[in-house]
């Protein structure tokens, strides 16, 4: 792969990173130069040069064994991009209580945990790029996601603040916003269902592929994006428009 930005010397966490869209980042960061560590509840091959690390985003314990790690291994922690999320396709009325806790514990306060324990080691380096992946779902309302739309709506909403509070300690904090994508979890989900109609909402008629996500991730990644922040860009073929 062509590099797209420098990120030579950076060292960078994935969250989520184990398959689709979250691993062609980590492919991506890496093609770029970074040292990439895959932080993922399920196995998945690491980068060359990286590591790999069992995390569940929504534990604590977890989060600070992965930032600690990190640090431990390899001296620092510029770049810190936020991937892992479940996506269950439901009726809203559908999901029980228990289950939308459970999605709200993985896809917002899995993004509290990495934000807070990651942002410590950047504040006190004076730089760091934090970037969280949200969805399209939060400008469209698609059908039959209302739990992940309110999830991604917070992931989203908390970017903007938490851009607003790292700005001074030059941390950037950014949001990309994927539409329907061809990741492992899509393909064996109901969504695989939606690409015909989805494709034809967009400006680009054609299927979304994880790779289609991570040049923008790289750019808010790179220090070159450094006078953007609290900003959402939506890498969906231009179906929906922020
Ligand atoms: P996927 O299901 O293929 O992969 C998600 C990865 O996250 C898996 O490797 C999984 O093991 C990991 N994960 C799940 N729960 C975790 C946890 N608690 N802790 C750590 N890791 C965990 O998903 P994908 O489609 O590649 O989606 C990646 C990201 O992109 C998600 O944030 C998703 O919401 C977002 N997104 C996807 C699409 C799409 O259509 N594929 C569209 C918009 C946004
Ligand atoms: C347009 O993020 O962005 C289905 C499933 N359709 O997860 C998503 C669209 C899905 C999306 C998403």
């Amino acid at each position: 792969m062509t590099p797209l930005v420098s990120l030579e010397g950076r060292t960078v966490v994935v969250t989520g990173a184990a398959q689709g869209i979250g691993k062609a980042i980590a492919d991506r960061l890496a093609a770029d130069g970074a040292i990439v560590v895959v932080a993922d509840v399920q196995d998945g091959p690491a980068t060359a040069g990286g590591a790999r690390l069992q995390v569940d985003v929504s534990s604590e314990a977890d989060v600070q064994r992965l930032v600690a790690e990190t640090l431990a291994r390899f001296g620092r922690l510029d770049v810190l991009v936020n991937c892992a999320a479940i996506v269950p396709f439901k009726a809203w009325d559908e999901i029980d209580f228990a289950e939308w806790r459970r999605i709200m514990a993985v896809n917002l306060d899995g993004v509290f945990l990495t934000c807070h324990h990651a942002s410590k080691p950047m504040r006190a380096a004076g730089y760091g790029r934090i970037v969280n992946i949200a969805s399209n779902v939060i400008l469209a309302g698609t059908p039959n996601l209302a739990h992940y739309v309110a999830s991604k709506g917070g992931v989203f909403a908390f970017t903007r603040a938490l851009a607003r509070e790292l700005g001074k300690d030059g941390v950037t904090v950014n949001a990309v916003a994927p539409g329907l994508t061809a990741s492992e979890g899509v393909l064996a989900s109901p969504h695989a269902e939606a690409f015909e109609f989805v494709q034809m909402l967009q400006c680009i008629p054609r299927r979304g592929e994880p790779a289609d996500i991570a040049p923008a991730v790289a750019f808010l990644a790179s220090e070159e994006s450094g006078w953007v922040t609290g900003q959402l860009l939506v890498a969906d073929g231009g179906m929906v428009h922020s």
